[in-house]
């Protein structure tokens, strides 16, 4: 007995003395593997009387489950001091200042909607995000275009495989965020949804993958004069042209009632497009009041609240703020175009706010 004691303390010394995983796990093997102190010991077993066999029995598993528990406990102990370890040699000073001629560039799309987040955040709006990947629910049906709706056809939806019993698509506008936000949060809502879309479409004009920002505002009096202040303070601050002029024309979309296109003052004089009280006019966003339908599939009483709603292509709004004239060029990865177009991380995210 006074002999397994005495091993016992040696190997857990042993134990203790590991420093790191492998010298441990030589220590294990070394004690409990198959031709271990500890397991010799079991094995010695077989040439005893059955009363010996039983207290010795007793005592070299109560040895081996100590053993075991102090192997554990370092185990632990060892990966937790190499975390600790490894965090601090990984510590990042992020009070440093930037890097001297860092070459990277901000994208077009990243800065116009970081601009967007900046002019609606000083007015009051949140930021919500929601998923690439939507169901045909969120993206269609709650926005009162149920499966036979014709406006399905013209979106060009990718559908995915589909591992329910509706169809599982990618998202084909940034909307299915505010159903998202309708469905789990009370009004008042005050939100814009920046993010990508996705088209099965290509062109001059069309990518398959594209950027929107969408806004939704819900409140108890919430009316289309709001509407109008919102989208002309802005049109204004995001171009910084404090007059510009501001068109609400009526139109369509299944999700608004009524519906409007909003166009801004413009002139195309020698094929040239100069922003401004020019007297011409260019197209730049969507908007209308939220349909009541689309109130009351996401769970909100149409008879206490209204809101209203817009849509605005996040690279047509660069193009015509930066004079980038090709929608394709944004997606091709290209460096030079990048050098050219992109953005310095740290410059004021709009002049209009410097
Ligand atoms: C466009 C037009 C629009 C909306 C988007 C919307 C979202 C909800 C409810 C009602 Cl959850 N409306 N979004 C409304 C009007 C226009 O986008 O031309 N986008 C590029």
């Amino acid at each position: 007995m006074s002999d397994l004691d005495a091993l016992k303390k040696e190997i857990l010394l042993a134990v203790t003395a590991a420093n790191d995983a492998a010298s441990l796990e030589d220590v294990r093997v070394s004690a409990l593997g198959k031709k271990g102190r500890i397991t010799e010991k079991m094995k010695t077993l077989g040439s005893l009387s059955p009363d010996e066999r039983k207290s010795f029995g007793a005592a070299i598993n109560v040895v081996k489950e100590e053993i075991s528990a102090a192997i554990e406990n370092r185990r632990s102990a060892l990966a937790e001091s190499i975390m600790t370890a490894q965090l601090e040699k990984e510590r990042v000073d992020v009070t440093l200042s930037p890097r001297p001629g860092a070459e990277g560039r901000v994208h077009p799309t990243s800065q116009t909607i970081d601009e967007a987040i900046a002019i609606f955040a000083s007015m009051g709006f949140s930021v919500a995000r929601g998923p690439d990947i939507e169901t045909d629910w969120n993206n269609f049906t709650a926005l009162n275009m149920p499966p036979d709706h014709p406006a399905r056809q013209m979106q060009d939806t990718f559908y995915l495989p589909s591992s329910g019993d509706q169809p599982t698509i990618l998202r084909t506008q940034t909307s299915p965020v505010q159903v998202r936000t309708m469905m789990s949060q009370k009004p008042p809502i005050r939100i814009i949804a920046p993010g990508r879309t996705f088209r099965c479409d290509y062109d001059m004009t069309h990518t398959p993958m594209f950027h929107q920002v969408e806004g939704l505002v819900i409140d108890e009096t919430t009316n289309m004069a709001h509407l109008k202040g919102c989208l002309m303070d802005f049109l204004r601050a995001f171009f910084g042209i404090a007059d510009l002029p501001v068109r609400f024309r009526p139109s369509h979309f299944p999700f608004t009632e009524p519906s409007a296109e909003v166009d801004i003052g413009c002139s195309r004089k020698n094929g040239e497009l100069k922003l401004g009280n020019y007297g011409d006019w260019l197209e730049i966003l969507g908007c209308g009041m939220v349909h009541p339908n689309v109130l009351r599939n996401c769970g909100i009483d149409a008879d206490r609240y209204q809101g209203f709603a817009f849509g605005m292509g996040v690279e047509r709004l660069a193009m015509l703020k930066y004079g980038i004239p090709d929608l394709r060029t944004f997606f091709e990865a290209d460096l030079r175009w990048l050098k050219h177009y992109g953005f310095v991380p740290l410059d004021i995210p709009n002049p209009a706010f410097a």
